[in-house]
């Protein structure tokens, strides 16, 4: 207790030292020091409530100049109020979206769609939910080694594929297959990823959903999480250094927004001013770590401001408000160079992958409310029925023929041969060093002395 008294006592001391020597809002080696924005050397001057309300800051920084500190970077205004900025706005920031629950527009501000895109857009999501059901089910039966879906999120994927240009470059997370199926990869190409056969663009040397293509710029998933932010950042820039007319859009979840990449990666676009469209597909959890673990802020929207980039929240749920809301992000970091912050929100009807039971750490019935009530595809569904674009009969008919097209590529796939053995040491250097060389001897042998153990459908 007396060492606490005595070190305030000198805390005191040294205030009324720095007021005597020190004029209010005077510099000192540690930036300004504003005297009067002090709770305790302000109220003395001001006793009575006359000259309280003589006290107008406003008339101070716009009479005197001394009020307004020219620094680095722009001016900024001094105040005598001692506000500390809160955590969050009053209000959370608002959610855009075009169609309500039903599939009824409650607006006309947004981007107008043609017939045939609308269609693709609506085939497309039932694709991806068609693919993910068969090859889901593929997984369990011990056919492909792991998988993971999209469900709950095909609006995101597949309208914000049709809102960009084919000169743009897509940096996925392993969430957004749909992307790359807008831009017209093949069911069967998907399954022959997935099967790991010599028609896998990776030959069979990464785990399943592990999807690029050089032919649709589409760089390969990494599953590191958040790995691809920066990296789409760079890519973004040098499309500006060599004057081009296209931008690059990257994915990620809630969970990637937490990493040191996402952070390091949205400041070197404001900085640079990339064209770059950051599309955050909160869908509420990363694995079994809620939303409410994963950050105070409301969201993500909000980062953008902290790094000087615009940003707009949507509802991911909506195919029209993400179409509209990527069209709008497109224009800003194509035209003006400057990158976009997208926060979609959406819930992930799936679990995390087939390695997770989400049942473990949320209700059952929160997932049912959101595969139901809040399901995408019957949302667009209902507003391109209304249209006219759509029947009963059409959809009948696309539903089984994408079911008969994944089916056969997956028996397809299935009987395509492995990459061969050698192929796991080729691609990285021109010439294999001499430790490469070593396992991969070391490997042929272990094979030889051990048939039994390997693979009958791996080629030597
Ligand atoms: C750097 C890194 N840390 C941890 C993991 C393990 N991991 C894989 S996915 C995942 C959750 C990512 O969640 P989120 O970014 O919200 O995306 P979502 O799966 O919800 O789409 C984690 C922690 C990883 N792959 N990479």
């Amino acid at each position: 207790m007396a060492m606490l008294f005595s070190k305030s006592r000198k805390l005191i001391n040294l205030k009324t030292k720095i007021g005597l020597l020190l004029s209010p809002n005077m510099a000192t080696p540690f930036g300004i020091l504003g005297l009067n924005n002090h709770p305790h050397l302000a109220s003395f001057r001001f006793e009575s409530t006359k000259a309280q309300t003589q006290l107008n800051p406003m008339h101070n920084i716009i009479d005197h100049h001394s009020q307004v500190l020219n620094f680095p970077g722009g001016e900024v205004k001094f105040t005598s109020n001692l506000n500390i900025i809160p955590e969050t706005a009053e209000e959370r920031v608002h959610c855009y979206r075009v169609l309500d629950d039903d599939g009824y527009p409650i607006t006309n501000d947004f981007a107008q769609i043609e017939k045939e895109v609308a269609f693709k857009i609506y085939t497309d999501m039932v694709t991806l939910q068609t693919m993910d059901t068969i090859f889901y089910e593929a997984q369990r039966q011990g056919r492909i080694s792991f998988y993971v879906t999209t469900l709950g999120e095909e609006a995101i994927n597949i309208a914000s594929a049709a809102a960009l240009k084919t000169d743009d470059f897509i940096f996925p997370q392993y969430r957004e297959p749909g992307v790359l199926l807008w831009r017209g990869f093949t069911i069967q190409e998907f399954a022959h990823q997935l099967f790991g056969n010599k028609n896998d663009y990776g030959k069979g040397r990464q785990m399943p959903i592990h999807y690029g293509s050089n032919k649709h710029n589409y760089i390969t998933v990494a599953s590191t999480v958040a790995t691809q932010l920066p990296q789409a950042v760079g890519a973004a820039y040098a499309l500006k250094m060599d004057a081009k007319n296209a931008c690059t859009i990257v994915y990620f979840g809630d969970g990637g927004s937490s990493t040191g990449d996402f952070h390091a990666a949205l400041n070197f676009a404001g900085v640079l001013d990339a064209p770059v469209i950051f599309f955050c597909r909160n869908n509420g959890f990363a694995i079994s770590t809620p939303v409410t673990d994963q950050f105070r802020s409301d969201g993500v929207v909000t980062k953008g401001q902290g790094y000087g980039i615009r940003s707009i929240r949507v509802d991911g749920n909506d195919a029209l408000a993400v179409f509209t809301a990527v069209q709008e992000a497109r224009k800003i970091a194509v035209s003006e160079h400057k990158p976009v912050l997208v926060e979609a929100l959406t819930y992930r009807a799936g679990h995390h992958s087939t390695s997770d039971d989400s049942t473990k750490y949320r209700p059952a019935t929160e997932i049912e409310w959101w595969r139901t009530a809040r399901d995408p595809i019957s949302r667009f569904k209902k507003w391109i029925e209304r249209e006219g674009w759509l029947n009963s009969e059409a959809e009948s008919e696309l539903r089984s023929n994408i079911r008969k097209q994944v089916l056969q590529a997956i028996q397809v796939a299935e009987k395509v041969e492995k990459p061969p053995i050698k192929d796991v040491f080729t691609d990285v250097y021109d010439v294999p060093p001499a430790n490469l060389q070593e396992q991969e001897t070391f490997i042929r042998e272990t094979i030889k002395r051990n048939p039994q153990d390997y693979p009958t459908d791996v080629p030597l």
